[in-house]
């Protein structure tokens, strides 16, 4: 007979997260604190949100409940941006504890991302459609989309739909860009004197939407262990066939979180840190030299294989490329429609030698065909699709000829047999690891506790994640405290600030000091798949970016 589901999908189905104690207390009550500001940019981001500038962090405590809602309440929910594990839980924690309140209260998914909320499209969410999705990876329960509502008219959609639906509340699951759009969607529905609240929840795998207030964004956990077991085991076949180098680009977007964590778990030869590279000023060409520098000095020692981890971010990070990708947001911004009406690419290269400086538009063209033509292009809230740009054989292709031209005036006999790896999409969908299903289904049941209080324009937080979830304290976050201004196609936008990589940050500096023992040895570490039954210390802990963040 063949099984409609794997072991381990039945298994899991039955885990059942943890919660923090004041998430399973049957009274809570939501404790505010003083009013907040953002770091930077108050009075643009104070005229921006008249309607929910300035309000108190939220805590979430074990109480009297009489602050909180107990009738029946009519909740959405949507996925918004890239598959990250442990959407689902969200889904599922936000259901169970609308139920526990109140059992005829009712989720409503909607579907294909943010496009489904303008377009009031969605599906009742019932227990057993909740039921098949708990503890899976994937966001297919509703899918996801990267629209945005920003414009009159989406907004003013979205406000007939849930007043149509008599909705209390929406709750955005997003990264930086999505949390934004919640904060404006909240604001907008305030002023409009519409009931709904809206509420984010802190997603992404590049693990760049933290601060102060969210210690991680969820997926980060769960992706950076299923690229690690990966390079874990492509290092024991290097070190196996001692013939291959193993070029490896990792997703993660702007950011080398990923990358960073990655590097941490299993010790690769080389890692390359786009924040680090952007702070030094390091040249592309400088980057060639020190990759063709190990390569050799490996090869002298016998050993003409290794690993090396690129963040998929990288280009956006190397100084005159990035002036170059600014330079086309601008132009984008201005001339998109005329660019994409162009029939041929030489057309389009020929238009943008006439609008970037002399210097972009030299570096422009000596990009590989295929990397100028992404480039070309933003996703909806302005973004490079970087899973696109192919880092890791634009590197090989360089290493390869610096090392050719080597042979050639006798200065090294290195072999260099490169392959090319991308670990991106194998990653974000994975089943979510112990820490990412406890997380996210916190969440969701935290979020539906702010609704519950009548809060809107708030991203859900669970802190204290570096300790067991018995000690988790859960709240909400004012979304206008974390916004700053930045540039977006050529436009001033509020948006919340990413978080890269901190250079002075404990991750960082740990990666700094055993880099060059890790290049010239073989320090790898294998860490295997993720584990889900068994001790804590295998099953539960934390990245190594967080452990060593809040060490
Ligand atoms: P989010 O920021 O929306 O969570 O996206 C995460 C991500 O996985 C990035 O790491 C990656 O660059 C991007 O999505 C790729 O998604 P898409 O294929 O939709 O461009």
């Amino acid at each position: 007979m063949i099984p409609e589901v794997s072991a381990l999908q039945k298994a899991r189905a039955a885990y059942r997260p943890k919660l923090p104690p004041a998430l399973r207390a049957g009274n809570i009550r939501i404790v505010l604190g003083a009013p907040t500001e953002p770091a930077s940019d108050q009075d643009e981001i104070k005229r921006l949100f008249p309607y929910t500038y300035g309000q108190p962090v939220a805590t979430i405590a074990e109480g009297d409940g009489q602050q909180l809602k107990t009738e029946p309440l009519r909740v959405g929910v949507v996925l918004s941006g890239g598959q990250a594990p442990g959407g689902h839980n969200v889904i599922a924690g936000l259901f169970d504890a609308l139920k526990a309140a109140h059992p005829e209260s009712r989720l409503f998914g909607f579907l294909k991302g943010p496009g489904g909320v303008i377009k009031g499209k969605y599906r009742e969410l019932t227990a057993e459609i909740i039921d098949r999705y708990r503890n899976t990876g994937g966001f297919d329960m509703i899918m996801s989309g990267r629209d945005k509502i920003e414009k009159p008219a989406d907004l003013a959609a979205c406000k007939r739909h849930f007043e149509e639906m008599a909705l209390d509340g929406l709750v955005i699951v997003g990264g930086d860009d999505s949390n934004t759009n919640a904060a404006m969607l909240a604001e907008y529905l305030r002023a409009q004197d519409c009931s709904t609240a809206v509420i984010g929840v802190p997603k992404t795998i590049d693990g760049d939407m933290k601060n102060g207030q969210i210690e991680a964004s969820f997926g980060f956990d769960t992706a950076s262990r299923v690229y690690a077991e990966l390079i874990g085991n492509i290092a024991r076949d290097a070190t196996s066939a001692v013939k291959y180098w193993h070029f490896i680009r990792l997703m993660g977007r702007a950011a080398s979180h990923v990358t960073l964590e990655c590097a941490l778990q299993t010790h690769p030869n080389i890692t390359l840190i786009s924040e680090e590279i952007q702070a030094k000023g390091t040249t592309l060409q400088e980057i060639v030299d020190y990759i063709t520098d190990v390569v050799v000095k490996r090869a002298a020692a016998g050993k003409n294989y290794g690993v090396l981890l690129v963040p998929e971010g990288l280009v956006e990070f190397i100084p005159d490329i990035k002036v170059m990708i600014d330079e086309l947001s601008t132009i984008l911004g201005r001339d998109e429609e005329y660019l994409q009406r162009l029939p041929d690419h030489s057309e389009r290269v020929q238009y943008l030698s006439t609008q970037l400086t002399a210097a972009s538009a030299q570096v422009y063209s000596s990009l590989p065909l295929s990397i100028q033509e992404v480039l070309l292009t933003r996703d909806s809230h302005g973004n490079v699709p970087l899973s696109q740009v192919e880092t890791e054989r634009l590197l090989i292709d360089l290493v390869s000829d610096r090392i050719r031209l080597m042979k050639a005036r006798g200065e090294t006999e290195a072999k260099f047999s490169p392959l090319s790896h991308f670990f991106g999409y194998e990653g974000r969908c994975a089943a979510p690891s112990n820490f990412d299903a406890d997380y996210t289904y916190s969440l969701g049941y935290a979020a539906a506790q702010l609704i519950r209080g009548g809060l809107t324009g708030y991203t859900v937080n669970v802190q204290n994640l570096t300790q067991p979830a018995e000690q988790w304290v859960a709240g909400g976050t004012p979304v206008t405290m974390m916004l700053n201004i930045e540039t977006r196609k050529g436009k001033q936008v509020p948006v919340i600030k990413k978080a890269l990589v901190d250079l002075n940050g404990k991750p960082f500096q740990t990666f700094a000091r055993h880099r060059e023992e890790w290049a010239l040895e073989d320090c790898y570490i294998f860490p295997g798949p993720i584990q889900y039954f068994g001790p804590c210390e295998v099953c539960d802990a934390p990245t190594m970016t967080l452990a060593l963040e809040k060490s």
